[in-house]
């Protein structure tokens, strides 16, 4: 039986709308680090630069926040059944044309930075109230910091630490109850805790992930190339897309799900209690490409896609990407 302080934590975790929780002990994760280092020095990251700045803190979370002792992961819930016919629109969108593209599950509804974050706040007061002394400040008064995507951590590898879930060989966390089909955040605290039991893979001889990707990104098991990754070259990339891999996007206008779709833990999705991450909060699965081609001024970018991950590639890149879909890349 885990300490009263450490239930309060993890029933909290519900009480926020998280789906799972679980704490690993804020230690050096040195295969991960090795993991890591070894992909950044391949170039494997591509043109993310943040990932190759101050990479050593991510394993580290002494180097994040000094004098911390616990690490709470969790995930959130996002998935929804997807609908079967694109010429029936969304809430947001009249009719597309015969010309769409797809978009990955994740951000078919509201921003999930916007969201998490909220309640990550929440959490982080509820913290320091129930630890009272029990949680002792650092230097500069701080005794809890979360994250959720941004933050210098690696977010997988600790939840597989929390034993929320385990690595799969397309690198994703994967839950029991809701597959990959997950946010993860983290808050580090200066609370001891106990911790749970770290997972290992339960792939078994399973490969589908690695002979579906299109691109060839899953170069071997739990190793991806972002140089090949559909979500990364219509997401973060700033550059073209490479003419030889335009043939292969196979319709996905942002980011891309083929990696998470093949996979039996992903097989009957459980759908997300979040209204914001609903198709109706955002734009949907699918977008009408000729409109995205037709946005004109920025203005009219950002209020078409206004709260959703869609502004992260800025109109620039998202219309790159459906003029690559529609042959004129
Ligand atoms: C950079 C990044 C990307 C990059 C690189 C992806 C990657 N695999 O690293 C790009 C842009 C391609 C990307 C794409 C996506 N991303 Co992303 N991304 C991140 C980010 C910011 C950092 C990830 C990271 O540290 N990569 C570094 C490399 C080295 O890590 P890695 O590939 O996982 O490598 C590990 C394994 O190789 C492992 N390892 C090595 N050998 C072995 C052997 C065994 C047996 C095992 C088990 C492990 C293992 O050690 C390494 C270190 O832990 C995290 C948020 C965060 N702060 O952690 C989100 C995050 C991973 N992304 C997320 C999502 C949702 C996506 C997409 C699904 C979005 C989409 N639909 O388009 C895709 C999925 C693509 C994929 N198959 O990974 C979620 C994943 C949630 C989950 N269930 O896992 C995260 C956690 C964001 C969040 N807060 O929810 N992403
Ligand atoms: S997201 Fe798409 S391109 Fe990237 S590894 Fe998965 S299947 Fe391959
Ligand atoms: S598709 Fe198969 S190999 Fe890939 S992550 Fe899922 S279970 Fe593992």
């Amino acid at each position: 039986m885990p300490s009263s302080l450490t239930q309060k934590i993890l029933d909290q975790a519900r009480v926020l709308g998280f789906d799972a929780v679980g704490i690993a002990a804020a230690e050096f994760l040195e295969q991960d680090d090795h993991a890591l280092s070894r992909w950044l020095a391949e170039g494997r990251h591509a043109g993310m630069a943040y990932m190759a700045r101050e990479p050593h803190r991510r394993s580290r979370p002494q180097a994040v926040l000094p004098g911390v002792r616990s690490v709470v992961v969790l995930a959130m819930n996002y998935a929804q059944d997807m609908p079967s016919d694109p010429g029936r629109g969304t809430a947001r969108r009249a009719p597309p044309s015969k010309k769409t593209g797809r978009v990955s599950r994740y951000a078919w509804g509201q921003d999930y930075h916007d969201i998490i974050e909220d309640r990550l706040s929440q959490f982080e007061a509820f913290i320091r109230e129930s630890a009272g002394p029990a949680c002792p400040p650092d230097r500069r008064g701080t005794d809890c910091r979360s994250y959720v995507d941004h933050g210098p951590v690696l977010e997988k590898a600790f939840a597989r630490l929390a034993g929320i879930g385990f690595i799969g060989k397309n690198t994703l966390l994967i839950t029991e109850e809701f597959g990959s089909w997950v946010f993860l955040s983290v808050i580090l605290t200066t609370l001891e805790l106990e911790p749970g039991s770290a997972r290992t893979s339960e792939c078994g001889s399973c490969r589908a992930c690695l002979d579906a990707c299109p691109t060839g990104a899953l170069f071997a098991p739990y190793h991806l190339d972002a140089n090949r990754c559909i979500s990364y070259l219509t997401i973060e990339n700033k550059d073209e897309i490479p003419d030889a891999l335009i043939p292969k996007l196979n319709g996905w206008v942002f980011g891309c799900d083929i990696c998470q779709e093949v996979c039996p833990y992903n097989a009957h999705p459980k759908s997300t209690a979040v209204k914001e991450f609903r198709t109706d909060e955002g734009v949907g699965p699918w977008l009408d490409l000729e409109k995205v081609a037709a946005l004109v001024t920025d203005e009219e970018f950002r209020a078409a896609f206004k709260d959703t991950p869609l502004l992260r590639p800025k109109r620039a890149g998202l219309q790159r990407n459906a003029e690559a879909l529609l042959g004129r890349g």
